[in-house]
């Protein structure tokens, strides 16, 4: 599949930004302005970015509980959504839910779930009610691998597969379950798993942000076309703990050393230059998302905090 210069220039400005929300997010919650846990994405951008350009404006989308990505990537105003992170009037959901629990309308967001697993059956209403509709949409929901071992994950699956609903199960393999590799708790990958219920499957190297948004775009319209749902397992890493207390003690170094090396970010714009794309303007992607994300950071800070919080002591 060619794709064409300006699109590859958006991949990799689209990566740099979600990384530098996410270390954003890290000062925020460092310097007080952030209250309660985030999860963040840094490592696993090329999935977000990847899967979230293969999709149509009128696809539904569910977000995982480390969802900030998954979200900038399908167009949520990463203003609202900093905002709403720090608990601001101007959020997404008007600071009432924070990180974990975001929907977007405008962007056919149906909602991240704090509750692994609670998209599954969400997502099966939504599959259905496309196919009650008679709409061309598809349902896009994200999981970890971890989160492939609920009973929701294989009941979702059954339903989707014995009704014949048009979703994307999109497994971010990260290889951990907070502090557990995925080895331990499942003998078979987890695209085996969906196979097991007749579903169309595949995967892809997370990291590299092309394959994933071809193989997306790929199984996307096949169940779009053939109103069937498919699974696709995406390979890729955590940079950062499981969440902002986590400090790794789990992880061997050679093994955080081993997946930097394969940083999604880095590969890609060494990818675009020897392609010949000028450095200038990948330096010109890198100075924008600069400019963006001071922009960003200001509206959350000066946004003010709910009405009703005024007397409450934080
Ligand atoms: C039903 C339920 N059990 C446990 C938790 C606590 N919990 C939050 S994230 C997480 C690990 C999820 O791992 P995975 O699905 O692989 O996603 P990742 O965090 O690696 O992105 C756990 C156990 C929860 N939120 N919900």
């Amino acid at each position: 599949m060619k794709i064409e210069e300006s699109k590859k220039l958006q991949f990799l400005e689209k990566m740099i930004f979600i990384r530098q929300f996410e270390y954003k997010i890290i000062d925020f919650a460092r310097t007080g302005k952030i209250y309660g846990s985030v999860h963040l994405c840094v490592g696993e951008e090329a999935c977000a970015v990847g899967t979230g350009f293969a999709f149509k404006k009128e696809d539904y989308i569910l977000p995982t509980h480390r969802g900030h990505g998954q979200a900038i990537a399908r167009g949520t105003d990463p203003k609202k959504l900093l905002a709403e992170i720090s608990a601001k009037e101007t959020g997404l959901c008007k600071g009432r839910v924070g990180s974990m629990h975001f929907f977007d309308k405008e962007n056919n967001i149906v909602g991240c779930q704090g509750i692994l697993g609670a998209q599954f059956p969400i997502a099966v209403g939504v599959g259905l009610a496309i196919n009650l509709r008679k709409e061309d949409s598809i349902a896009a929901c994200y999981f970890g691998d971890g989160t492939s071992n609920q009973g929701l994950f294989y009941e979702g699956m059954n339903f989707a597969s014995i009704w014949d609903l048009p979703i994307l199960f999109i497994c971010l393999n990260n290889l951990y379950g907070m502090g557990t590799h995925y080895k331990k708790t499942c003998k078979i990958d987890i695209y085996e798993k969906a196979k097991l219920f007749g579903i169309k499957t595949d995967t892809a190297d997370g990291n590299d942000v092309e394959e994933v948004y071809e193989k997306t775009l790929k199984l996307s319209e096949y169940i779009r076309k053939n109103k069937k749902p498919g699974l696709i397992e995406l390979y890729t890493y955590r940079w950062l703990g499981h969440s902002a207390l986590d400090s790794r003690p789990y992880r061997p170094k050679e093994e955080v050393e081993e997946w930097i090396k394969k940083d999604p970010i880095k590969r890609y714009e060494e990818k675009l230059l020897k392609e010949g794309i000028p450095v200038e303007e990948i330096d010109a992607v890198k100075a924008s998302v600069e400019k963006q994300i001071e922009e960003t950071a200001k509206f959350a800070e000066e946004s003010p905090f709910p009405e009703f919080t005024k007397d409450m002591e934080i």
